[in-house]
């Protein structure tokens, strides 16, 4: 059975071009001694303040030959790519769809290159109009090498219980894409103290922030009734659906006692959590524990839960030739192998790789 990352993310050379030409944030920008290039990604990160120094930016995330030798190295067969966050959200809704369609083919032409090797997920201009979103989203799906779109939370702006994405969540059902929506405006800094936690580095947001963005976002689009409305909609979540597994029973909990909900007639006609977490969501293993990994098999089931690593983020931090594979991954690794028992070989080959190739059709 193959061994297949469904998160692994690039900022192809033109995306690099336009993060190197950027002033705020998202932006790449070398700063002295060494004069190498840094990336400044995440909200928390603009303005910059005088400790902030973004993290180091090389061809690993832009060089598509760095991801095959880091596949090689890790035993990974297939990759699906991604754009990595923030995506396009930030571009202007004039030029968008534009940049969509051409980051779209460049990621076709680099799966191209290594066939059988590269699947992706496509990138959507959340900045522009329904009708265009939908274009890219339609065009998407006859793409040879294109398995579904990668996408935020802030969807048009306003989240993904904005009801004005009907058109969207529509058009992903009908083709049959799957959307993996990924975590990066965080929480607003204030929640980490009166400095926003900056003497922690990116623990706080990373490790926090992004996993209870998720869990926000998935749950304000199971209040708003997204998949009683999109019965089939397959959402696959980073980072083993934030907190989602452990928090389901407090939010069906929460709903089955609220008062206003009651009122207005939106209980009893509803789809449960649990309803939704089994047939609708998908859930990475990017967990780095045996407890996260069997949380997210309790919810979803062994054969909803997917390999990932997240590369090229958190790579070791100290250059060692003896230590190649990256403990980030092998972290991962042992989880899903320690999450089963003797007898379960077969899940543990559904979450390195057989789920993907069932759920996302790899094959060429
Ligand atoms: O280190 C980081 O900021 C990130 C990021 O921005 N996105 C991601 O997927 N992982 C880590």
């Amino acid at each position: 059975m193959p061994i297949v990352d469904i998160h692994t993310h690039v900022y192809p050379p033109s995306y690099m071009e336009l993060l190197k030409s950027r002033s705020t944030v998202p932006y790449v920008r070398s700063i002295p001694p060494t004069n190498s290039p840094r990336l400044f990604v995440l909200p928390s990160e603009d303005p910059p303040s005088t400790t902030s120094t973004g993290r180091p930016i090389g061809p690993e995330y832009y060089d598509i030959s760095q991801k095959i030798a880091f596949m090689d190295t890790h035993n990974i067969d297939i990759s699906v790519i991604s754009l990595a966050n923030p995506w396009l959200d930030f571009l202007h809704s004039s030029g968008a769809a534009a940049a969509a369609e051409a980051l779209n083919n460049d990621l076709s032409a680099t799966c191209d290159k290594f066939p059988g090797r590269l699947f992706a997920f496509g990138a959507l201009p959340m900045s522009a109009s329904i009708e265009e979103i939908v274009s890219v989203i339609k065009r998407l799906s006859g793409m040879k090498y294109m398995r579904g779109v990668v996408m935020g939370t802030s969807g048009l702006g306003k989240g993904l219980d904005d009801e004005r994405l009907n058109g969207v969540w529509a058009a992903l059902e009908e083709t049959g894409q799957t959307v993996f929506l990924h975590p990066h405006y965080g929480l607003p800094k204030e929640v980490y103290g009166p400095t926003g936690g900056e003497e922690y580095g990116f623990v706080l947001p990373l490790a926090l922030g992004f996993p209870l963005e998720t869990t926000i976002a998935v749950s304000r689009m199971l209040l708003s009734g997204v998949w009683d409305r999109y019965q089939g909609l397959s959402v696959l979540l980073a980072h083993s659906g934030g907190t989602l597994p452990f928090l389901a029973g407090r939010l069906e909990s929460c709903i089955a006692h609220d008062g206003k909900l009651l009122r207005e007639g939106k209980i009893a006609n509803r789809r449960t959590v649990w309803d939704v977490l089994q047939k609708n969501i998908l859930l990475d293993a990017v967990v780095y524990s045996e407890v996260g990994l069997k949380a997210a098999v309790d919810v979803a089931g062994a054969d909803r839960v997917l390999f990932g690593t997240d590369h090229p983020f958190f790579p070791p931090l100290e250059k060692n030739v003896e230590q190649e594979r990256w403990p980030s991954v092998t972290t991962n690794y042992k989880a899903i192998k320690d999450a089963f028992g003797p007898g379960e070989m077969e899940k543990v080959e559904g979450v390195l790789g057989g789920n993907a190739v069932r759920l996302l059709r790899l094959e060429v």
